[in-house]
């Protein structure tokens, strides 16, 4: 367990006169083009508790997004780390190689959906996992086409922005993007014209048409999807869609590609969010919850695939950086001795109910939706409109954090108040993260 006291406790107001300070220091020597959600700044963190330099101590609904979610310092991580850093930090896998990092491959290669023949590569972020998937499916296939869907989040790189859907703030101002990306509308229930009923029917339709219309199947190297849309406002596929999706690309010998970069990692109650809907994706993108917080990213697929690129195609100086690693193979320790995908599904059990009940109370709710410990509200006008209330999630997020609840919020349309507490958050904090929710909802609503 985190030595932390797992309790929330506001000694200043938030942010405090520490955090203050420390924030005009940012103003002058950070680039204003990195933002913050919120600036407090932080100390100290263990289990579902951040505490800033003020001694406040904050209930994380937040997990760094999608982070830590075995816990902040969980202590066989910081063993692992701290023994590994003793031993050596580095050597450059391309260079002289580690065992660490073929453990963390096997580990990947074992817990990714499907029992077919495997490989995997690590990288440093999501964004870079994302783009070597893209490699490997375009040197693979001999194709370049590449379809991403509406709402999408896939990183921030010239590639990847080009990859994600959002332009403010993520594009605005950065094209040139790279070309030969096509997009195609996400089967979002909530919001589809016909109703959600029709949702997965009508949106694979739409899809086999645009694809076949605007692209042409043959040119296809690869479907990108997120399993659950994260940044998109926790958009969860209408059931059935990407089953359909999965086999089409078979039978047109097109790589799917499943960026389970937050969605993966025991946070949607199984190792991945893929296994829920049944589908085998041909490779796999992790970064976030793989490591505990430390930078580890890899692309994991079959090894037909992943073999097809040529000796020194793909790689980079840090990629599987052996302290990441060690952090990697304790996090997945700790994932499987203490069932953290089963924590994930009783955070739902707790979370779900709850925002249904306030979703009854109150009709700015619109949507209560995701899986397991990455849970969102769509808030929306009322009275029966679906009209995003984006200054309604703005204004709920920062009260909660008035209170010592660090909330995000996300979706195209920033109307999405999004819930990702670290997996071994204890359900005291929970329901008291819930009770705070409830009362900014009474106030703001
Ligand atoms: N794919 C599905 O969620 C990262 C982005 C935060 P990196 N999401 C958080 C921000 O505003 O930059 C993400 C993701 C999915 C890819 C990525 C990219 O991962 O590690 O941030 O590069």
């Amino acid at each position: 367990m985190s030595t932390v006291p797992q309790q929330r406790l506001l000694r200043t107001e938030i942010p405090g006169p520490l955090s203050r300070e420390l924030h005009a220091r940012k103003a002058a020597a950070v680039s204003s083009g990195v933002g913050t959600t919120l600036p407090v700044y932080i100390e100290r963190a263990g289990g579902g508790i951040l505490v800033d330099v003020d001694g406040n101590q904050l209930i994380d609904f937040g997990s760094g997004i999608a982070v830590t979610s075995v816990g902040n310092a969980a202590p066989r991580v910081v063993e692992a780390v701290r023994a590994q850093v003793a031993d050596f930090t580095h050597t450059c896998f391309m260079v002289t190689p580690y065992e660490e990092y073929l453990a963390v491959c096997e580990a990947l290669n074992e817990v990714t959906p499907g029992d077919h023949e495997k490989r995997s590569a690590l990288f440093n972020s999501g964004a870079e996992a994302v783009e070597n998937a893209i490699k490997v499916a375009r040197h693979a296939t001999g194709r370049s086409a590449v379809v991403v869907f509406d709402h999408a989040y896939h990183g921030r790189t010239n590639l990847t922005m080009a990859l994600t859907a959002k332009s403010m703030p993520y594009k605005h101002g950065f094209g040139p993007f790279a070309g030969d990306i096509y997009r195609v509308p996400m089967a979002y229930a909530y919001r589809w014209p016909t109703g959600a009923d029709n949702c997965a029917e009508e949106a694979f339709a739409t899809f086999v048409e645009q694809v076949h219309t605007q692209v042409g199947e043959s040119h296809v190297a690869a479907v990108l999807v997120e399993p659950i849309q994260g940044e998109g406002g926790f958009i969860v596929p209408a059931p059935g869609f990407l089953r359909r999706v999965a086999d089409w690309c078979r039978e047109h010998g097109i790589v799917l590609i499943a960026d389970e970069i937050q969605s993966g990692f025991c946070r949607t109650g199984d190792w991945f969010a893929s296994e829920h809907e049944g589908i085998v994706p041909d490779l796999i993108t992790t970064a976030k919850g793989i490591a505990g917080g430390l930078p580890l990213a890899a692309v994991t697929g079959r090894a037909e695939l992943m073999d097809a690129v040529h000796g020194g195609g793909l790689g980079g100086t840090y990629g599987g950086n052996p302290v990441a690693c060690a952090a990697a193979l304790a996090t997945i320790e700790t994932m499987r001795a203490d069932d953290l995908a089963g924590a994930a599904k009783r955070i739902e059990s707790i979370m779900v109910p709850r925002l249904r009940q306030l979703a009854a109370k109150y009709d700015v709710i619109g949507d209560v939706r995701g899986r397991g410990a990455m849970i969102a509200v769509e808030l929306v006008a009322g009275g029966g409109l679906k009209e995003p209330n984006a200054a309604l999630a703005a204004a709920l997020s920062a009260a909660c954090h008035q209170e010592g609840l660090v909330t995000l919020t996300a979706g195209t349309y920033a109307n999405v108040l999004r819930f990702l507490p670290p997996l071994v958050i204890g359900e005291d904090l929970l329901n008291e993260g819930l009770d705070i929710i409830e009362g900014v909802l009474g106030r703001l609503a």
